[in-house]
């Protein structure tokens, strides 16, 4: 069946093009205790397999993803970096233009080890911070030129909200 073949292959391309993972983001990254008010998230830098670039986040670019958590609770980003090239991860703000490198974080205690160096092969680092105050912010990686390239996914410090959630950003109007 010729036909249908043709078409599997088109559409195991699509996601490539699109911007997005085939599968969407993955559940097991995000969970929420609600206990101690904590989100635990699996932030992978580098993650391999179908992604555009190796410089990115849970193999998102550009803000494609976002993790929004409810706003004065914990958050904790167990970092892991499965690629051969240091990276690290700071919270910045949602703003252009983006700086070149780590500086200083919008929250406090927001940011790996190795902020600039950037952390090496499959090392990890537990980033524990408080989400406050409420506001649109970027996870970007601190290795030079890193962010600029599209190292940075999107993080929402939501007032209101109960639990956590993690969603492909909607694309932007032209
Ligand atoms: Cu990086």
């Amino acid at each position: 069946m010729p036909r249908t073949r043709t078409v599997g292959l088109v559409l195991l391309a699509l996601p490539l093009l699109g911007g997005a993972l085939e599968h969407g983001p993955d559940p097991k990254w995000l969970r929420w205790n609600p206990a101690t008010r904590t989100t635990s998230f699996e932030l992978i830098a580098g993650l391999t397999g179908q992604v555009k670039s190796p410089f990115n986040f849970n193999g998102y670019t550009n803000g494609e993803l976002t993790l929004t958590v409810p706003e004065s609770t914990t958050v904790v980003l167990n970092f892991v970096n499965e690629d051969g090239t240091p990276h690290s991860a700071i919270v910045i703000d949602d703003k252009d233009p983006m700086p070149t490198m780590a500086e200083e974080p919008a929250i406090p205690r927001a940011y790996s080890v190795k902020a600039i160096e950037g952390l090496g092969y499959f090392a990890k680092d537990v980033i524990r911070f408080k989400a406050a105050p409420a506001g649109d912010y970027r996870i970007f990686c601190g290795v030079p030129g890193h962010g600029l390239s599209g190292m940075w996914i999107r993080l929402k410090v939501a007032p209101g909200t109960t639990e956590p959630s993690m969603a492909e950003t909607p694309a932007q109007s032209p």
